[in-house]
């Protein structure tokens, strides 16, 4: 086995962006273009001769491929000992646990996440440092500008490794120690949550579906919710993981989710509903006909986290993207403990978390997680909930219902328009920042902008600053609309509108979403005059 150094020309293109670099499956088949990326890793981390690599994916198209590539390319720059789940299988959280647990230098996770896959769909891949958390934009930054000038990679002349049976291989002087993907995970939510209250609840008679997508959490969850938890074997759905999730879209929310919010929704319904996305990172809760938003979920875990074992000493900090609604800051603010408001990309949380500055954190794009690891954990919000539900012994809409009626309620949706040209995407932009000057003190019937801004954010720990992050415009109630472009997508541009508006009437929490925000809406659509310069008249998704 020889070490081959091959000569290559850059790619304009390897921008990392909110979460790794994310691009057609036909993109990333272009000779050249996957190796590049990743030499453009290796050379950017400085990892130490014989350092050990944690590596896995979510399992969709290409993953086994680019495995193999990645496998030879560790060996041939000098890494001594790869960890690879069977199949090249890792959630994204479970990579994290692994990179945590075994103490690797970082990991590399290939996934797109919950973009479709498939020969046509999407694939991506990201490194994570050796706190199991995606690199900071330090470190993606060094790998774009590495990607810019790059003119070779060393890859190891071998033959593909064997990744579905657990044990060791040797390629060339680099061990591969096929790992089993699950367990380690599983036994971490283990030690976090009362699995003797959850099995309990379930014994009794509470009903629960959990719907995989046929995306990479159906092996994890039928080891812990089947097999662990005695749930029926039925409870989870979709659970056969398949390289092109079945034809659909792994991101759980009301519209894709579609056969879970059929169950919810549906007569007989069960009492507790969760799906999770692609790479098992992003979760969505219902209760029975009832939807918990990504912003109240973090609001009601935070208010409840002593209930939980792994967290009854309490919460250090509670961090949420800027797009987030502020029901967590209500709850901080009542437990007299910090919030902080960092740009969206879990990445921003890793700092906080290291430093013990806080505990919680969560995202409006239905991804929450804790300092258990350093990525967000769908399955672990699911945990979180039933544990809360096996304590508290009442309804999900029950225990939101109780929460707005002590905090508030911070109504909250997001209106994604995607597949935008990128030029009427990014006029939108300017139009609104165009019109900064005249915004503050503008009155538009009950509202009046009290600022707004382009979000900019000072990392506490490391001083670290990230400018453009999103528009605010932000009224005197504290309402707010919020306007960003996706760092995800992979075709033309996707614009996103936040909205938010704080009820403290208990009389108005029974409205429904977009009714309550109808006047936000039509100001946001004014302000923007987004359809006439996208030339759209509705979302594509509403959530
Ligand atoms: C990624 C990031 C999240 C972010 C989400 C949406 O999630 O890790 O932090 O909130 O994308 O980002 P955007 O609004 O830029 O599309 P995932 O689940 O796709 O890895």
């Amino acid at each position: 086995m020889s070490v081959r150094t091959i000569s290559t020309q850059p790619f304009t293109d390897q921008k990392p962006g909110t979460s790794g670099l994310r691009k057609k499956v036909t993109v990333f088949q272009k000779p050249h273009y996957l190796e590049n990326f990743v030499q453009s890793i290796f050379d950017s981390i400085a990892a130490p001769g014989g350092a050990t690599l944690a590596l896995g994916g979510d399992g969709r198209y290409y993953n086994r491929e680019a495995i193999q590539v990645i496998l030879k390319m560790a060996a041939a720059n000098g890494f001594g000992k790869v960890l690879v789940g069977r199949g090249g299988i890792l959630s994204t959280p479970a990579a994290s646990c692994v990179i945590r647990k075994y103490q690797t230098f970082g990991g590399i996770i290939l996934s797109a996440s919950h973009n479709p896959g498939g020969p046509d769909g999407d694939f991506g891949i990201k490194f994570n440092s050796s706190n199991g958390g995606p690199a900071t934009e330090t470190v993606t930054e060094a790998i774009f500008a590495r990607s810019k000038v790059i003119n070779e990679y060393r890859i190891l002349d071998a033959p593909d490794v064997a990744l579905d049976e657990i044990g060791e291989t040797m390629l060339g002087a680099m061990r591969v120690q096929v790992i089993d993907p699950v367990s380690d995970y599983a036994d971490l939510m283990e030690s976090l949550f009362d699995f003797a209250a959850i099995r309990n609840l379930l014994a009794g008679g509470f009903r629960i579906k959990f719907d995989a997508m046929h995306a990479v959490t159906g092996p994890y969850a039928q080891e812990i919710f089947v097999k662990r938890l005695g749930a029926p074997a039925g409870d989870v759905i979709n659970a056969v993981p398949l390289e092109d999730f079945g034809g659909g879209h792994p991101d759980p929310n009301l519209t894709y989710a579609h056969d879970l919010v059929e169950a919810l929704y549906g007569d007989n319904a069960p009492d507790f509903g969760a799906a999770s996305d692609g790479d098992g990172d992003r979760n969505m809760i219902l209760g029975r006909k009832f939807f918990v938003t990504p912003s109240d979920s973090l609001a009601v875990i935070a208010a409840n986290a002593t209930l939980v074992p792994g967290y009854r000493k309490g919460v250090a900090g509670i961090a949420r993207s800027m797009p987030t609604s502020a029901a967590a800051d209500r709850v901080a603010q009542t437990l007299n403990i910090p919030c902080y408001e960092t740009p969206t990309g879990w990445k921003f949380f890793g700092n906080l978390m290291d430093a013990g500055k806080v505990t919680l954190c969560g995202e409006e794009s239905f991804g929450t997680g804790s300092d258990h690891v350093r990525e967000k954990d769908g399955l672990w919000a699911v945990l979180f909930w039933l544990n809360i539900l096996a304590v508290r012994k009442q309804p999900v809409e029950t225990i939101v219902r109780a929460h707005w009626a002590k905090y508030g309620r911070n109504v909250y949706s997001r209106h994604d328009y995607e597949g935008l040209p990128a030029e009427a995407a990014q006029g939108v932009m300017k139009h609104l920042k165009d019109c900064f000057a005249e915004l503050p003190g503008a009155k538009f019937g009950k509202y009046t902008v009290r600022f707004c801004d382009d979000f900019s954010y000072t990392d506490p720990v490391d001083g670290s600053v990230s400018k453009g992050q999103g528009i605010r415009i932000i009224f005197t109630d504290g309402s707010r609309i919020v306007f960003r472009l996706s760092g995800t997508g992979t075709e033309g541009a996707t614009l996103r509108i936040y909205l938010e508006a704080y009820e403290a009437d208990t009389s108005h929490h029974h409205l429904d979403a977009q009714m309550a925000l109808a006047d936000l809406i039509r100001i946001a659509l004014g302000l923007s005059e987004l359809e006439l310069r996208v030339m759209r008249n509705k979302p594509t998704v509403i959530t």
